[in-house]
């Protein structure tokens, strides 16, 4: 299955070695939005153009699967934008996951997830479509996560926790069991939320208090 990744920035290099480590030697280039850019490498795989090179390749290089390699530590939205760009174009998404993850089998992943080094999902969670989980975050027991949320590096997510869609957990912050946090939110790098945070709202602290009431 040929894969095409979009977004050649940072997040690209550590997908690109997890697909190395895979033996996985399908990945034809990479798109990005950078035009200076073009014609170099990222590790090696080419960056062969922007997302309005993808039709071409589709068709003149077979290709039927892609990945996101582009990360956002903020807004998710761009992230799910250019998911359901790739599904559009009959693209299938690839499941990154780092072997040295901890993915119990009780876990149900939804299409797209990724799932990096040494990251850990308990029993009887639920992970959404295209959810980035980052290095070394811990995602408890019985948790609900949405579709393309990114729980960042460290992040600590305790049992029964739900999250929305398009959610951004901060790094190395910490949920308290049985919490909702609300699509759309942000939690701060660092944050300790004791309490549930609602839709599109944006925390930060120890204990975390609202920074804004709306994230966009
Ligand atoms: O903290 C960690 C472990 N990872 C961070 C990750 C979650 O987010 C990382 O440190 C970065 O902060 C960030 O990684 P990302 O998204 O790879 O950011 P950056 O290194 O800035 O690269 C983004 C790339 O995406 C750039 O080369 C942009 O030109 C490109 N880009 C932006 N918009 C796009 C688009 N590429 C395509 N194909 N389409 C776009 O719409």
């Amino acid at each position: 299955m040929k894969a095409i990744g979009i977004g050649a920035g940072g997040h690209a290099k550590v997908v690109l070695d997890i697909l190395f480590q895979q033996q996985y030697r399908s990945v034809i280039g990479l798109l990005d939005a950078d035009a200076a850019r073009w014609g170099s490498t990222l590790l090696d795989v080419p960056i062969l153009g922007g997302d309005e090179a993808l039709d071409k390749l589709i068709e003149t290089e077979s290709i039927t699967a892609f990945f996101l390699g582009i990360g956002a530590v903020k807004s998710l939205a761009q992230r799910r934008k250019l998911y359901e760009f790739a599904l559009g174009k009959g693209l299938v998404p690839l499941d990154i996951v780092h072997p040295s993850a901890h993915v119990s089998p009780l876990v149900t992943l939804g299409a797209g997830v990724t799932i990096m080094v040494a990251s850990i999902i308990n029993a009887a969670s639920s992970i959404g479509e295209n959810v980035l989980i980052n290095t070394g975050a811990i995602v408890e027991h019985d948790c609900t996560i949405g579709n393309h949320v990114h729980i960042a590096t460290g992040a600590c997510v305790a049992g029964g926790v739900e999250i929305g869609d398009e959610a951004m957990i901060g790094v190395g912050s910490v949920i308290r069991q049985g919490l909702r946090i609300g699509r759309r939110a942000v939690v701060g790098a660092g944050a300790v939320v004791i309490k549930d945070v609602p839709d599109d709202c944006v925390v930060v602290g120890n204990p975390a208090n609202t920074l804004r009431e709306s994230c966009t």
